[in-house]
């Protein structure tokens, strides 16, 4: 039997959790962790595999043979966009407990908001006793853009909650029990949704998707009255600038961003000291390492008995 390809790590994740993550990983193949300074300079030529996440731009010069790479993440726009990304597939990660970090990112900002927990934060800071006129979550239609792998998790766990849902994609869904929209009549899926939640790719088609004119979009006959924006997709899909206008002026009434167009976020960011607007460094949805190792290792084995592989990336598409 041939001996099995080495596959190179190289995942800008923490470095303790990525050595921890790797050990009984990938057993009977070399490891070749780019984050161990042994591997500096290292010819990577006759390798088949990568798993990767925001690698540096020579790596495909230095692995020239590769013949799969995996992605770190369900994300896929830092692999595509690096130079020299050689034409083999692209699989990239769909994980259990990376949906339901995901899901509950989202429950939980809509909740926040919901509760007006700012609100009542403040007022407890001041040693405030006073309630506020609370609607419940069937009150509140939540709109989802991208009914992915993510999005369509999501939308189950807010139903739970008692949220009314609508979600936006690319090609038409059909979710039991929830109204869909595709592609142009994304204005009457805005025209519904009080609180807009992204679960977008970033892809030339999303890129700046999130803008003023989305915002003015939005319904304003919810119970608090201004939309909500929460973004857990990309932050090249929202401009900043256009975000922290409408939370200025009243176009939205608040925001949860784990993206951003530029990360990590600059310390003199509007966002940080707006009131309603909650901020996470890109965690909505941290990839678990062992889980991202067990699956990339399931993909080689499929791909050296023949069988196809699964969770492909469509080049084309971007995601
Ligand atoms: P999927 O590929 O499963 O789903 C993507 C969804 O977006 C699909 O429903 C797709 O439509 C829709 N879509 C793509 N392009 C368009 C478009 N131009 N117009 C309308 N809809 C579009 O991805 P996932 O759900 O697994 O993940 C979504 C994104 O979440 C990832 O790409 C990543 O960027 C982000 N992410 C962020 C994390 C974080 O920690 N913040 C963690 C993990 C992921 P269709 O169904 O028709 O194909
Ligand atoms: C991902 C991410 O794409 O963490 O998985 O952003």
């Amino acid at each position: 039997m041939p001996a099995k390809s080495p596959v190179i790590v190289d995942l800008k994740f923490i470095p303790q959790e990525v050595e921890d993550g790797l050990k009984g990983a990938f057993p009977g193949r070399e490891v070749i962790n780019l984050a161990d300074p042994a591997h500096n300079g290292r010819d990577l030529s006759g390798i088949d595999y990568a798993v990767v996440w925001k690698s540096d731009p020579d790596l495909f010069s230095r692995a020239p043979d590769l013949k799969v790479v995996f992605s770190g993440g369900a994300g896929v726009d830092h692999v595509l966009t690096l130079p020299g990304l050689p034409d083999v597939p692209l699989v990239r990660f769909v994980d259990r407990s990376l949906t339901t970090r995901m899901s509950e990112w989202v429950v939980m900002n809509c909740l926040l908001h919901l509760r007006q927990h700012r609100a009542y934060e403040a007022r407890a800071k001041a040693h405030i006793w006073e309630d506020l006129s609370q609607p419940e979550a069937a009150d509140i239609t939540v709109g989802v853009m991208g009914l992915g792998v993510l999005g369509q998790d999501a939308i189950a766990k807010l139903r739970v909650m008692g949220f009314k849902t609508v979600g936006w994609s690319r090609s038409k869904k059909v979710i039991e029990g929830v109204e869909t929209f595709a592609g142009d009549e994304l204005d009457a899926f805005l025209g519904r949704t009080d609180i807009l939640v992204g679960l977008l790719p970033l892809t030339d088609e999303t890129r700046g998707i999130f803008d003023a004119g989305l915002f003015s979009k939005l319904s304003r006959n919810g119970p608090f009255g201004a939309p909500v924006f929460i973004n857990g997709g990309r932050g090249g899909s929202q401009v900043g600038a256009d975000i922290a206008a409408a939370l200025e002026s009243g176009v939205l009434g608040g925001a949860s961003l784990d993206v951003f167009e530029q990360e990590p976020l600059d310390k003199d960011s509007p966002f940080w000291e707006m009131d309603n607007v909650y901020i996470t460094p890109h965690v909505a949805a941290s990839s678990d390492v062992r889980a991202l190792f067990a699956h990339a290792e399931q993909q080689m084995q499929r791909f050296e008995s023949g069988l196809p592989l699964q969770h492909l990336v469509d080049r084309k598409a971007g995601y």
